[in-house]
């Protein structure tokens, strides 16, 4: 879906925002990074569009009301404070966002209150009676057959929350009305991702029921007011969700809608996929591009969530394993998007030494004194050698297997790509993962330290190539990391593009030439002379 040309629409990337009930964890943070990864690789892949990404936080409900009374302190007082948290934690973790939005901003509430009457011009909202189960963990109703007692506990099937029967006077959604449209719309492959959570909506289009979007003032206060009728306040779930209109400047201003991609958790998908795209329908605007629904983190393989309070820190994971070592194992283990992993601060250190293993190892090989003091000795890196030197070599096997690397090398970027395109993050870093083990592999096989200097001019040029293809790549993923090898390898900030990660592009430019690779990984270790490790080991 990032790979659209001609439009002067900005891709129009969004996280959920979050409720501020409890300081932010990390499965919340999960969210906001691939969000961040998909907006730049939009940035990567097509410079010259424009990429808009946003953040945020949900801050009005009965669970936010309860939890500032918990904590004794006002509504305001009460979110100003958790809301910074989660402005901090996206500072900290190195994310791209061009808005932090809050539901308590009085744009906000104009924006809601406008697109209420757009519903109310369509013919779409009623007063009724209501009787439910309502879950305020997790802000809605349940119906009957979807509660069931456990340890004396009415409790929601879905959640494990605990629900209480409520009957009340609201306002309700015809929801219902949008089935035909929400069919159409769900039948298109790839509106929501991954697959099976399609299939999934599409088989509840039968038994939607309209919804209820407002609560009685009573009960909840601490909300937007329906215009018109003070005594009711506006369902939490319809607030939070109009966000993604009001960070365009709604009702004003709607450049850049729909959106490209909604990512959020498996848990809010029907709220992203079923509710939201027929009310605005209902708004008359055109639903979401995609929805991109990911799996949850678990603890001892029980769901990480703030009320149960089985939760990672992330700001304490940050400052420990450093932005782009917590990145890369969230995208890396966390990145399916269909199956929990389970969090462990053991697994975050394995998957940064990794890392570190085959892209540090790699780089500091290729650049020791040995081997380029060899090639330079030599003088063999002076000369271009290339292409006809191997094909004199006449070692058959090593040269199969620069065959084999030219082959790697020429396809990483498409394939980069094609996993990308369908938000296989965590498939695509392992792409890169798997071409710098065979450099590493082949490195290890031209001994260059010890053969000849046209093998070692040979090793340079693949290990370079790789890891060049590799860092450029990874910008979107670990991009501090990324721009520090690109640095180290002496690469100029002009050359670090989409068209720049080619291989056979390098050869052509002359970039690949074993003389102009000298001299920048020299250049490049310059820079770097002050600073040990390019992965420094985690204490
Ligand atoms: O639902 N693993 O907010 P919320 C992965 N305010 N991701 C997780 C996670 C976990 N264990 N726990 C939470 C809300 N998340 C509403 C959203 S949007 C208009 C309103 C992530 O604070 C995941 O994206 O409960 C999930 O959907 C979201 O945080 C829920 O955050």
């Amino acid at each position: 879906p990032v790979n659209e040309t001609g439009t002067t629409k900005p891709f129009f990337v969004t996280t959920p925002i979050f409720y501020v009930n409890a300081s932010p964890h990390i499965g919340h943070l999960h969210s906001i990074v691939l969000s961040d990864v998909l907006a730049r690789y939009a940035k990567l892949r097509h410079p010259s569009r424009p990429v808009f990404l946003t953040t945020g936080t949900d801050e009005h409900g009965l669970k936010i009301q309860q939890a500032a009374k918990g904590k004794g302190k006002g509504e305001k007082e009460f979110c100003d404070d958790v809301s910074m948290r989660f402005r901090d934690l996206a500072r900290k973790a190195n994310i791209d966002n061009d808005v932090f939005i809050r539901t308590t901003e009085p744009r906000h509430i104009s924006a809601v209150q406008h697109f209420w009457s757009r519903l109310v011009a369509s013919g779409d909202i009623y007063k009724s009676t209501h009787s439910g189960w309502y879950s305020i963990s997790d802000e809605t109703f349940f119906s009957a057959s979807q509660v069931e007692k456990r340890d004396g506990k009415m409790v929601a099937l879905e959640t494990g929350n605990e629900v209480t029967w409520e009957e009340e006077e609201n306002y309700k959604f015809r929801l219902s009305r949008y089935v035909p449209q929400l069919r159409k719309w769900l039948e298109r492959p790839g509106v929501v991702y991954p697959e099976n959570q399609r299939l999934n909506l599409l088989n509840q289009l039968d038994t939607l029921e309209d919804l209820s979007v407002s609560r009685p003032a009573s009960r909840v206060r601490w909300g937007v007011p329906v215009p018109g009728d003070e005594t009711q306040t506006v369902y939490v779930w319809v607030d939070a969700l109009v966000n993604y209109l009001t960070v365009l400047g709604y009702p004003e201003k709607t450049h850049g809608w729909p959106v490209d991609v909604h990512v959020v958790g498996k848990d809010i998908v029907k709220f992203h996929a079923l509710h939201w795209p027929a009310l605005l329908m209902s708004a008359a605007l055109p639903p979401p591009n995609h929805i991109l629904a990911h799996a949850h983190w678990t603890m001892n393989h029980t769901k990480m969530s703030k009320s149960l309070g089985n939760v990672i820190d992330p700001f304490s994971a940050l400052d420990h394993f450093t932005p782009d070592g917590l990145r890369w194992y969230l995208l890396r283990v966390g990145g399916s998007l269909s199956s929990d992993a389970d969090f462990s601060l053991e697994g975050v250190e394995v998957q940064y030494k990794l890392l570190a293993d085959q892209m540090g190892n790699l780089l500091s090989r290729m650049c020791s004194d040995k081997i380029l003091g060899k090639v330079e000795e030599d003088g063999i890196g002076m000369s271009d050698l290339g292409e006809g030197e191997k094909r004199l070599s006449g070692e058959r096997e090593i040269w199969e297997r620069d065959n084999e690397m030219d082959i790697l090398l020429s396809d990483m970027k498409i394939r980069w790509e094609e996993r990308m395109e369908v938000y296989g993050v965590s498939k695509a870093c392992e792409g890169i993962m798997e071409v710098v083990a065979s450099a590493n592999r082949l490195f290890t096989s031209l001994s260059p330290w010890s053969t000849s200097p046209a093998k070692a001019t040979r090793a340079i040029m693949y290990s370079y190539n790789s890891l060049r293809l590799s860092a450029i790549l990874l910008q979107p993923i670990i991009p501090d990391k990324s721009s520090e090898l690109l640095d180290r390898l002496g690469i100029p900030v002009d050359e670090r593009k989409w068209e720049d990660a080619s291989w056979s592009e390098g050869i052509e430019s002359g970039m690949n030439r074993p003389r102009m690779v000298l001299r920048r990984l020299k250049e490049g270790s310059l820079i770097w002379r002050d600073k040990k490790y390019l992965w420094p080991p985690l204490e």
